[in-house]
């Protein structure tokens, strides 16, 4: 992210191993149909879904675990849209413990060890705990919710999320009035993660939100995507999605969860301050310093030379969190 990269193309190491990702968008089609058309509505999708494979014989989307989620009332804005290619998703990744490359996190994190694993809830709060990840797994209802992903860079992504929202962990615990910002800090395994210890980043990878974003039920903390478990590659067993900022504040691989009085310093303002602020909303009006947000590339359907679209504010989730930021001068916080 530091270095402007005009792009390569992709790389599909793994394309052999994935089944057609078409079949997934033609049962969610089928199901949404089936549903009436009733957003939101807690149909038992997954479970159609299995039965509908089962019944025309087509395999599941991958080969992770399955992580069956009802449908989501809060995910809006991109619920319509064609979702990326669940290759695309798996295999153009950013998460530099693994390699700054986008090929390199589908090469390289296999490696990661996503059992046992713990969060630890810590800071500000009533009741800080250790959560081993098959409780927090279970502290409430997996939803699917399909969002925007928009990397600074310049691309994005449709992709259906497995999670819930962060705002039910956070009830959970009770933070203290003095909590105003969460930290999120992700493992940084020297053993298993090879990059880490390299000077392209500070690590761990921090992020940090406002308590108050934290809590926006848009806020997702995710387990899976297209109905499975997370690929280590996308941040297993548990990242954050934060859909009306830049990717880079969802922090993948988490282990720790600390409520704060002030805004942690985060991995990319750390690394770059001039260029990533804390609050990094995706802002079609704000430009890198570098190069402009305007427009941005869907990966896998606009195609290398293709016409750009539209960035919008907020990465199109503008009704939802604008109420965030009244007042704020988003030119200087951005
Ligand atoms: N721990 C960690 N989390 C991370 C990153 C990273 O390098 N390390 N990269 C971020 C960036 S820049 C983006 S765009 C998204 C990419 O998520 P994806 O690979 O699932 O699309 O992850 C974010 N979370
Ligand atoms: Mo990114």
């Amino acid at each position: 992210m530091l270095i402007p990269r005009r792009d390569t193309g992709f790389v599909h190491p793994f394309a052999s191993e994935i089944t057609p990702q078409a079949v997934y968008q033609d049962r969610r089609r089928l199901l949404q149909l089936m549903a009436g058309g009733a957003a939101g509505a807690a149909v038992a999708a997954w479970a159609a879904r299995d039965a509908l494979g089962q019944e025309s014989g087509v395999p599941r989307p991958g080969k992770l675990a399955a992580l069956p989620a009802r449908r989501s009332a809060v995910d809006g804005a991109a619920t319509m849209e064609k979702l990326t290619d669940y290759k695309d998703a798996s295999t153009y990744n950013n998460f530099y413990e693994f390699g700054t490359d986008k090929a390199d996190p589908a090469r390289n994190a296999p490696t990661l060890k996503t059992r046992p694993w713990t969060v630890e809830v810590e800071g500000l709060v009533k009741k800080p705990g250790k959560y081993g990840i098959e409780d927090l797994l279970k502290l409430s209802a997996q939803e699917e919710r399909i969002y925007r992903l928009r990397c600074v860079e310049g691309w994005s992504m449709v992709i259906p999320w497995v999670g819930y929202s962060l705002s039910e962990l956070i009830k959970r615990v009770e933070p203290q009035g003095s909590a105003k910002y969460v930290e999120f800090v992700t493992l940084a395994d020297k053993a298993t993660m090879p990059y880490v210890g390299s000077r392209v980043l500070d690590w761990p990878y921090v992020e940090g939100l406002r308590l108050d974003e934290a809590m926006h039920p848009l806020t997702l903390l995710a387990f899976g995507m297209y109905g499975e478990v997370l690929p280590n590659q996308n941040g297993a067993p548990v990242r954050l999605v934060v859909p009306w900022k830049y990717g880079f504040k969802s922090a993948k691989s988490i282990v720790k969860i600390r409520f704060v009085e002030r805004e942690p310093g985060t991995a990319w303002n750390k690394a770059a301050k001039q260029e990533y602020g804390f609050y990094s909303n995706v802002n079609p009006e704000v430009d890198h310093p570098r190069w402009s947000q305007a427009t941005e590339r869907r990966i896998g359907e606009d195609g290398l030379f293709a016409k750009k679209r539209k960035t919008l504010m907020f990465n199109g989730y503008g009704a939802q969190v604008g109420q965030l930021y009244a007042g704020m001068d988003l030119k200087k916080f951005y």
